[in-house]
């Protein structure tokens, strides 16, 4: 059964909830054009009678200036290309919808967060930050995570990240941070990563970074795909209430889907054999009808509480342990649909933590304050000018109206004789909305200030550790493990050794002294530790910062790849595809070579896919099918390599039949994740636990010993 048709089976009652949906969307998307039945024109409409060749003095002769045809082609060609993002430049997005839950109004009088009957279309772009627009999708990275909500009040940008912290405290040292991250001037190398000199240069001079830097290192860097990432808005925020009474929040979105990670061996592969890994499988779910959900919450802060922790509020280099707030739900948001052009949707959509609606405000947060210049002006040199928010995907679904005008690519035609006010001409249209009585018009929210002009940063500021210790104390054994990995990895890219040793003695002791000294073992350098432990925190351990807090209730979108041979007894196959199919778990069968294989029966199995092109590192789990054909299975390399592969990575593996053999042939030690039966239907249940649970993080300190 290919995709397509599992397809109709899997999306059920979610393709009628799309429908629904998307045609209350597509009713504010006119300008989508579809050139189905249509002539080919210039752009000035004329119909084309020749696409094939230009115009020419005889048929071997020049070519004529006067082709109007040819030049009109060439012309725009020539200028398809705009620049790249500067950060966040590898980027996929798709549309969905958000609806609040009931009972928001207590904090904040946003229409789109209070009225819980709306169906509001938002606009999702996922990124990683230091590639550029062709890297490869698995590097290690933190990755964007950016919502636009197209509100009946105006658009309003979520901008964040899948890290609930940021490198820098102040957006002063952002220049700074990005250029010590991009691959280096002189020879634009390292693409797409962080292992190299002027990284750990810079953040090893900047200890506030050091938060922010482990999250790098940790496994959330490292997402299986999108649909499974957190989301943060890093920075503090306030809500305002139709009362005017205004709260301090963080905001949180977590994935109905669970949170997944890669093994690092498996990542770094994945940038070469499929470096389009996330945005394929985004795509294909969405296609699919797996629609990934998240939840949006937040994390509530009176303002009379702004002084009451050990951390500063207004500092993005902390997070609030949710021992001590914890995240109140406030809506839920789905993707249920693709573009249908990646550029004019992702490559153009442009976002601004600066696009706020009435009952939401910023802090004070200085990190925050330069980004709401920075957004806006980086659109004028990448969309051309200041009309960028008329392109169709950043065009607000609510009327807009004012006296700006002109431009480059203006696209509006602007009707009247006034373009100021107040005026007469036009009777003063258009007209304020006063904010008050629940008219609507946006007012911040009167914070009092009263201070010096001062370019100081505050002394509550000025611990950079506490938040960084607690992190790496609060994850589970295999992610520490991973952390010391990814620090002795990436130190060992770094040429400099001086830049090496600060690291580790200016920046990791002051973490965690274990996990200095790992690193230092692995490297080989003396660790420097510095005289008792660090500063004892409020919360020791914080439970949601291990992936582990955050596992799927179900197996919906896994992807087992189920190994065959010509032999095969086919009668395990039929088993798997209909356990597949209640589960909504994605089954390919991959044969040696794309032709179908012949069963016992004499039955040809269709291909899914072959082993060779379908490596296991695209899957969560590998089935190695029965038959009387043992002795071809132990003779092909490829499917050897496959199943110590996916061994190496940890993935449960099911032998049928006769193919527990291999285990022993392949010298790989059985344990929880490797599943033996003569029928698939004795083990399911089992399997889809070890689906659920993700990895076999037990099986790691064996796996290392086999080869790879
Ligand atoms: Fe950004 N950031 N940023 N950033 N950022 C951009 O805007 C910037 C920061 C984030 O999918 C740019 O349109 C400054 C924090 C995401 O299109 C640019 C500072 C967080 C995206 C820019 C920050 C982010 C961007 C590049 C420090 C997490 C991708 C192109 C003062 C909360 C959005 C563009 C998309 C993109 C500037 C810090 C997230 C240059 C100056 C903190 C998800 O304007």
């Amino acid at each position: 059964m290919n995709d397509k048709s599992k397809n109709s089976q899997m999306a059920g009652s979610q393709d009628s909830d799309k429908k629904n949906v998307n045609k209350k969307t597509e009713q504010l998307e006119q300008y989508r054009t579809d050139a189905t039945d249509q002539a080919l024109t210039t752009n000035q409409g004329v119909k084309i009678a020749d696409n094939q060749n230009s115009l020419k003095s005889g048929v071997r002769g020049s070519s004529l200036l006067e082709d109007f045809i040819l030049r009109e082609k060439i012309t725009h060609f020539d200028h398809e290309r705009i620049p790249e993002r500067i950060v966040h430049a590898r980027g996929v997005g798709a549309h969905g919808y958000f609806q609040a839950y009931a009972g928001n109004e207590k904090y904040t009088k946003a229409g789109f967060l209070t009225d819980s009957e709306t169906i509001t279309p938002i606009f999702v772009r996922f990124s990683t930050v230091q590639g550029s627009r062709g890297s490869a999708d698995t590097v290690r990275d933190i990755r964007g995570f950016a919502i636009k909500f197209y509100t009946q009040e105006g658009n309003y940008d979520l901008v964040g990240n899948n890290a609930p912290v940021f490198f820098v405290q102040d957006g002063i040292k952002f220049p700074d941070f990005v250029h010590a991250v991009k691959p280096e001037p002189h020879n634009e190398i390292p693409t797409g990563a962080s292992a190299h000199d002027t990284f750990w240069d810079f953040v090893s001079l900047v200890p506030e970074s050091a938060h922010a830097v482990m999250w790098a290192m940790s496994d959330r860097a490292i997402p299986r795909n999108l649909r499974s990432i957190q989301g943060f808005g890093v920075h503090t925020f306030r809500l305002i209430n139709a009362q005017n009474e205004s709260i301090f929040v963080k905001f949180h979105w977590t994935p109905k889907q669970g949170l997944s990670q890669l093994v690092w061996d498996e990542a770094q592969k994945l940038a070469g054999k499929d470096p389009d890994f996330h945005r394929r499988d985004l795509y294909d779910a969405i296609e699919q009808g797996n629609y990934p959900e998240w939840e949006l919450g937040i994390q509530i802060v009176p303002e009379d509480d702004e002084h009451k922790y050990d951390f500063d509020l207004l500092d993005p280099t902390k997070i609030i342990p949710e021992e001590l707030v914890p995240v109140t739900p406030i809506g839920k948001f789905v993707l249920n649909r693709n573009v249908d052009n990646f550029f004019a949707e992702i490559e153009q959509v442009a976002f601004c933590p600066g696009h706020i609606v009435p009952g939401i405000d910023f802090s004070n947060d200085p990190l925050l304050q330069a980004r709401l210049f920075s957004y806006t002006d980086t659109q004028l040199s990448r969309l051309g000018g200041p009309n960028f928010h008329q392109i169709p995907i950043n065009k607000p679904v609510c009327p807009f109206h004012n006296n700006q005008r002109d431009g480059m690519h203006q696209s509006a035609i602007p009707k009247g004789q006034a373009s100021y006010q107040p005026n007469s001409i036009d009777q003063n249209w258009p007209v304020e909305t006063p904010s008050a009585e629940e008219k609507g018009g946006f007012q911040s929210y009167q914070e009092r200030i009263d201070g010096n002009k001062i370019r100081q940063r505050s002394p509550s500021f000025s611990d950079h550790f506490s938040h960084a210790r607690l992190y790496y104390q609060s994850l589970a054994t295999h992610e520490q493990k991973h952390i010391v990995d990814a620090y002795t990895f990436e130190l060992s890219k770094v040429q400099r050794v001086h830049i090496r040793e600060r690291e580790l003695n200016e920046v990791l002791v002051y973490i965690d002294q274990d996990l200095a000294q790992k690193v230092g073992k692995n490297l080989g350098l003396s660790v420097n530790l510095p005289a008792g432990e660090g500063a004892s925190e409020e919360v020791k351990k914080s439970k949601k910062l291990s992936m582990q807090a955050f596992m799927p209730k179900d197996i919906q979108a896994k992807k087992i790849a189920v190994l065959v041979h010509d032999d095969i007894n086919e009668q395990n196959l039929g088993a798997i595809q209909k356990w597949a199919i209640t589960e909504k778990a994605i089954v390919h069968i991959l044969t040696p070579m794309p032709a179908s294989v012949k069963a016992v029966s004499g039955a040809q199995i269709q291909s899914d896919g072959m082993q060779k092109a379908e490596p296991s590192i695209g899957y969560d789990a590998v089935i190695v099918a029965d038959g009387n054909n043992y002795n071809q299975v132990i003779k092909d390399g490829v499917t050897k390599h496959y199943v110590t592969e996916a061994y190496k990575h940890l993935k449960p593996i099911v032998f049928l039949g006769d193919k527990s053999q291999l285990l022993k042939d392949l010298q790989l030690p059985e344990d929880k994740g490797t599943l033996i039966a003569d029928d698939f239907e004795s083990i399911a249940t089992e399997f889809k636990q070890l689906l659920i649970e993700h990895r076999i993080w037990a099986r790691e300190e064996n796996a290392e010993s086999i080869p790879a």
